[in-house]
């Protein structure tokens, strides 16, 4: 099977790393797409970055459907367009922060989402509300790391995460961590290993949960709400995203 992962920020080497997480937890012959979309924000870190990742995203889906992907995978954790991705997606879509916390519900009692800066924290606890997680999610702490500074070799961001992670342990009465951006996916092993508790990446999460809803032949229902949208035209910079300009109809 092939599924596309999509890093909705435009910064490669974020890209190539979520590609790598995607690959080694992937199972053997399913092949393995890592994208990033044509515009947008090199980051994601406000509900303006957010909103203006989306449509390059969409771009990304309305190409896989053209080439027969089999599923998708939304690698930032404000789970950016899941809903208007699902719409055009015929396969499964998932997204990290809600594969994640599904998952580490499952592995503990409660869990901390340990996440860049501040101003996200409110946008995960929104997600956590909307996935009906909120129940199991003790905390949501930042470390005050802007999203790029996990690309930048030599930068404390790893200790950083490390100490936030500790403190979670020892002050949320949580039991499970769940990492809170994408580009955190290469430090998930090494944390579990120093912490000795579950530590949840999404970007493993969602690829492992794609190939599963895959393999069981399921599919985005197209019965009411996320069904394909109504065709019509788009007008000024957005006449590229109607579905007959994205071969959609
Ligand atoms: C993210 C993420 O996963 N990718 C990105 O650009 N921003 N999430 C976050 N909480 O900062």
């Amino acid at each position: 099977m092939r599924i596309k992962i999509i890093n909705p920020n435009t910064t490669q080497s974020m890209t190539a790393k979520i590609g790598a997480s995607a690959r080694a937890a992937a199972g053997a012959g399913t092949e393995i797409l890592a994208v990033s979309p044509a515009m947008g924000p090199v980051s994601i870190e406000s509900h303006y970055d957010e909103a203006l990742a989306v449509p390059g995203l969409l771009q990304e889906i309305a190409r896989g459907e053209r080439e027969g992907v089999d599923g998708y995978v939304i690698a930032c954790f404000g789970d950016p367009g899941l809903k208007a991705a699902r719409e055009l997606a015929r396969g499964p879509v998932v997204g990290i922060a809600e594969a994640a916390m599904h998952l580490a519900s499952m592995v503990g009692s409660r869990f901390s989402v340990v996440t860049t800066l501040e101003r996200t924290v409110g946008q995960a606890w929104h997600l956590a509300e909307a996935y009906g997680m909120a129940r199991f999610c003790a905390k949501v702490r930042a470390c005050e790391l802007p999203v790029l500074e996990l690309e930048q070799p030599g930068s404390a961001a790893r200790e950083r995460i490390v100490a936030e992670c500790r403190r979670a342990l020892e002050q949320d009465g949580s039991d499970v961590i769940v990492l809170g951006c994408a580009g955190m996916a290469d430090l998930c092993d090494a944390i579990s290993e120093t912490l000795g508790v579950p530590v949840v990446d999404g970007v493993a999460a969602a690829t492992r949960l794609v190939e599963s809803l895959v393999a069981l032949g399921l599919k985005t229902s197209k019965r009411g709400e996320l069904a394909q949208p109504l065709a019509k035209p788009m007008l000024g910079l957005l006449t590229g995203f109607s579905l007959e300009a994205l071969q959609l109809q």
